[in-house]
């Protein structure tokens, strides 16, 4: 029995030595310029993937969003840390992180990051550039933000309050300001009273002295003065680093059905966080973006208004938020879950071209006995729904039919519109799966599930999440 046990355990530390070396010849053969994007709603785990990823690469670059994004990582002793501007490569030591032009900037929230870094040994200096070109977010747009969500009453967004939909505003308008402005201290002035003013004109609640201009005024040439040695022109910096074969990894911030052109809209942000994004928001030709990785949370949640095809109201929905620990990380608010969306990820898929998968929190499945997945729409009547819709009407909740089946008088827009998901059961595993690192040791049910969202989507899963740490990954 000795004999038989060591020789098991020394063929199974052979196969995982044999796996993690799979693994990392698979990770450094990753093109030179790859991409980590959201593939759902966002908070799929994005970040995690990135600072794994990140000592594989010199640079680790954001080019959308700003501090909207949350992304939680952990380091190597298990602190955790919740970034929000600054790019998860962060804690690699040798990473440089970019924040590209398609990125707005709030700088007071960017200098309180690099500070809560650097009180936790974090060291940024000389580690971050932030483009000429972004934009900057000012508080004020945060208030606007506020503002517009209020104006909506019911129908509003449910943004992160963070001032993003109207810096984007500002940015294609044309009347924003770009982190190149802060050098010119003689325009700097006029440029900002002409944003305030606009912003006065439009809210009543929103007030604008020359005192509060010239407040904000001085508090920028401070920023301006601690920004000096951050500021880059990083399209340069990023095509000389293409020319001088140095490995770009680019991080997404939230995801593509949060996409201006191809999420739920109205209900997404103002940018573009899908492969699109990569190319606008750094500055480098389409040509020299190679791999993406979709990053699929195991199930779906979504944060804010609007359509969510699988969501679940009953109990099975709080079930996954408490095990899942799903709530904003930079709002705190309760995400709104549900199964796994196949229809909307094949859409991203799509979308994006993802070349492989990474799916994450599958370890938050292991307590359901069986496990189901959104594979189809259909109106009600049974016609399939052939490809994400744009309308959202068409996504009305399945509730809708209730109403219909009581009321045959309905007008008939309500007949129509009405929608239903078509689900596969799938069978779960209910056991502990968290400290699985081997693909061959997850459940069978387990494996079944993986493999069932490859077949559907028709992408690999190179990378699976069963726990929120570094070392919680099996490389498939
Ligand atoms: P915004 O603030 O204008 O971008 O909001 C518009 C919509 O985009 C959604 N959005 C997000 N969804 C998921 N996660 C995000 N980041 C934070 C996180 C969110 C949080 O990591 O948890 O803490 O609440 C994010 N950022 C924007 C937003 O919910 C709106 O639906
Ligand atoms: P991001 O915005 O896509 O980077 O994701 P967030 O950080 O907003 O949310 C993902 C949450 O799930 C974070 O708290 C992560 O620490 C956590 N997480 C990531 N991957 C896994 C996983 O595989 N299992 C579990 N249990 N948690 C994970
Ligand atoms: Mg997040």
């Amino acid at each position: 029995f000795a004999v038989n046990a060591v020789v098991s355990s020394s063929s199974t530390s052979a196969v995982a030595a044999e796996q993690a070396s799979d693994a990392l010849s698979r990770i450094g053969s990753l093109s030179q310029v790859s991409g980590v994007l959201g593939s759902q709603w966002g908070d799929e785990g994005k970040g995690k993937l990135v600072d794994i990823l990140a000592k594989h690469f010199d640079i680790v670059a954001r080019c959308q969003g700003g501090a909207n994004a949350g992304h939680t990582i952990y380091n190597a002793e298990g602190k955790k840390f919740a970034l929000h501007l600054v790019p998860s490569g962060i804690l690699n030591e040798e990473t440089l992180c970019v924040i590209g032009n398609g990125v707005v900037v709030h700088l007071p929230g960017l200098f309180n990051e690099i500070d809560g870094l650097e009180a936790n040994g974090v060291s940024c200096k000389g580690r971050i550039l932030v483009s000429d070109r972004a934009h900057l977010l000012f508080d004020f747009h945060q208030e606007v933000d506020g503002f517009r969500e209020a104006e909506l009453a019911n129908s509003f967004i449910g943004t992160t309050k963070r001032g993003i939909g109207p810096c984007y505003s500002s940015k294609v308008i044309r009347n924003g300001i770009r982190i190149c402005d802060l050098r010119h201290m003689d325009t700097f002035p006029q440029k900002l009273e002409l944003l305030l003013s606009d912003a006065a004109s439009r809210f009543k609640g929103f007030k604008v002295s020359p005192d509060m201009v010239r407040e904000e005024v001085e508090r920028y040439k401070r920023f301006a003065e601690r920004l000096e040695p951050f500021i880059a022109d990083t399209v340069h910096v990023m095509n000389g680093a293409i020319s001088q074969k140095k490995k770009i990894l680019v991080e997404g911030g939230q995801a593509t059905m949060l996409d201006i052109d191809f999420g739920t809209y109205p209900f997404v942000t103002s940018s573009s966080p899908s492969a699109g994004g990569i190319c606008t928001g750094l500055g480098i030709a389409p040509r020299v973006v190679g791999d993406l990785i979709g990053v699929v949370k195991a199930y779906t949640t979504r944060v804010g208004s609007g359509p969510f095809p699988t969501e679940n109201l009953g109990k099975g929905g709080d079930l996954l938020r408490f095990a899942g620990q799903e709530f904003g990380t930079t709002t705190g608010r309760p995400r709104r879950c549900g199964w796994l969306d196949v229809v909307a990820l094949k859409y991203c898929s799509q979308i994006n071209g993802f070349s492989s998968l990474n799916l994450t929190k599958l370890d938050v499945l292991s307590e359901f006995p069986e496990i189901q997945l959104g594979v189809a729409y259909k109106h009600f009547d049974g016609t399939p729904i052939d490809s994400f819709p744009a309308d959202l009407r068409v996504l009305e909740q399945v509730k809708a039919i209730c109403l219909l089946v009581g009321s045959i008088q309905l007008p008939n827009c309500f007949y129509l519109y009405v929608f239903q998901v078509e689900y596969e059961v799938l069978p779960g595993w209910q056991t502990d799966i968290s400290s699985i690192r081997n693909y061959s040791d997850l459940p069978k049910p387990a494996q079944r599930y993986v493999e069932r969202i490859e077949e559907l989507v028709g992408v690999p899963i190179h990378y699976i999440g069963v726990g929120p740490g570094r070392d919680a990954l099996i490389y498939k």
